[in-house]
């Protein structure tokens, strides 16, 4: 089985290296935060996976819907192009699209992009063997630095594609930078199809991440076990609980790690030693919840003119596609 066509992202791009300069600065600041990335070890990725089947989750199977809908008009507008996708996953949903451009517009290349290798490589064999003549590349890697390599790299037309919402991590400077990189990494006429969560009532959102099985909870906490993992840390997932809050004023869900002692932690290789309040929380991942509207103009702002917005019935969820 070919498993060299997964690529680590490193070296030469002054990349990955993680040094854990985020996690010193995340936790040494007020209030604390950690950066959203840290949820996907394999572990974390596999309770991704098993979140996106929540009944309470709707994001996932209401993007599925409205691309399982319209991935052939998607394709019919675009025309031939290389795909490339951030943040790829399992690329549960990306079937749509594959399976669109093979019919329509004589796809040949798909380049699947995520930080966790472990989900990666599983999902690349399996497609493999789905589509025995497509050339598959997969990258291991940070966002960043596949929008670097991307730049560096222009030959054919291309789609970049970034679904389930994963914009919703970003607050808007980060949000701001990313679209920065990814317009200086397409080439004039090249596409970005962009998947975002819509704004709708607290209860629906907050519920979709607070599950009954406790799933959001594990995923929460897995961070942690990931920072014992890579920064030989002690945090005892023991002493914090899970929490999901809609902050109405700036439309995202916020979730947290609420520590339920005071006590240390340390993380040996980073140097750091932390305190932690009886009751304080650490910020873990924002998720913010989208105006089409406004996003459409944010991406005019950076050159991405929109083509064309789709959505379920209820509104819940839209993509945008857009040209640069
Ligand atoms: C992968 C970032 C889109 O924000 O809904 C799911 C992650 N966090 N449940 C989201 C997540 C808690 C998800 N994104």
């Amino acid at each position: 089985m070919r498993t060299e066509n997964v690529q680590m992202l490193t070296a030469h791009h002054q990349l990955i290296k993680n040094d854990g300069d985020d996690v010193i600065q995340g936790l040494t600041q007020t209030p604390k935060i950690l950066p959203s990335k840290y949820f996907y070890d394999d572990r974390g990725s596999e309770l991704f996976e098993q979140i996106c089947e929540l009944p309470e989750y709707y994001p996932t199977r209401t993007e599925a819907g409205i691309l399982r809908e319209y991935a052939n008009e998607i394709a019919q507008i675009t025309g031939k192009c290389e795909l490339i996708e951030l943040g790829s996953g399992s690329s549960t949903k990306t079937i749509f699209l594959l399976d669109a451009y093979q019919k329509l517009a004589n796809l040949s290349k798909y380049v699947p992009i995520d930080i966790s290798g472990g989900i990666l490589k599983v999902s690349v064999l399996k497609l493999q063997k789905k589509y025995p003549n497509l050339s598959i590349d997969g990258l291991v890697g940070t966002y960043e630095q596949a929008l670097i390599k991307l730049a560096s790299n222009a030959s054919s037309s291309r789609m970049v594609f970034f679904l389930g919402s994963s914009i919703g991590n970003f607050n808007p400077q980060e949000s701001d930078k990313f679209l920065s990189q990814v317009a200086y990494a397409l080439n004039p006429g090249d596409y970005f199809l962009l998947g975002m969560d819509l704004q709708k009532p607290k209860d629906i959102l907050e519920a979709a991440y607070n599950d009954n099985q406790g799933i959001t909870a594990a995923f929460n906490l897995n961070m942690l076990s990931h920072l014992n993992g890579q920064f030989q840390g002690n945090f005892d997932l023991n002493l914090f609980t899970h929490q999901a809050i809609y902050n109405q004023a700036d439309t995202q869900i916020e979730m947290y790690l609420h520590s339920h002692k005071s006590h240390w932690v340390s993380l040996e290789p980073l140097d750091l030693k932390v305190f932690l309040e009886s009751g304080e929380k650490i910020l873990t991942e924002i998720s913010r919840k989208f105006d089409l509207a406004i996003m459409q103009k944010e991406l005019e702002m950076h050159g991405l003119r929109t083509l064309k917005v789709w959505t379920d019935p209820q509104q819940w969820f839209g993509l945008i596609l857009c040209q640069a």
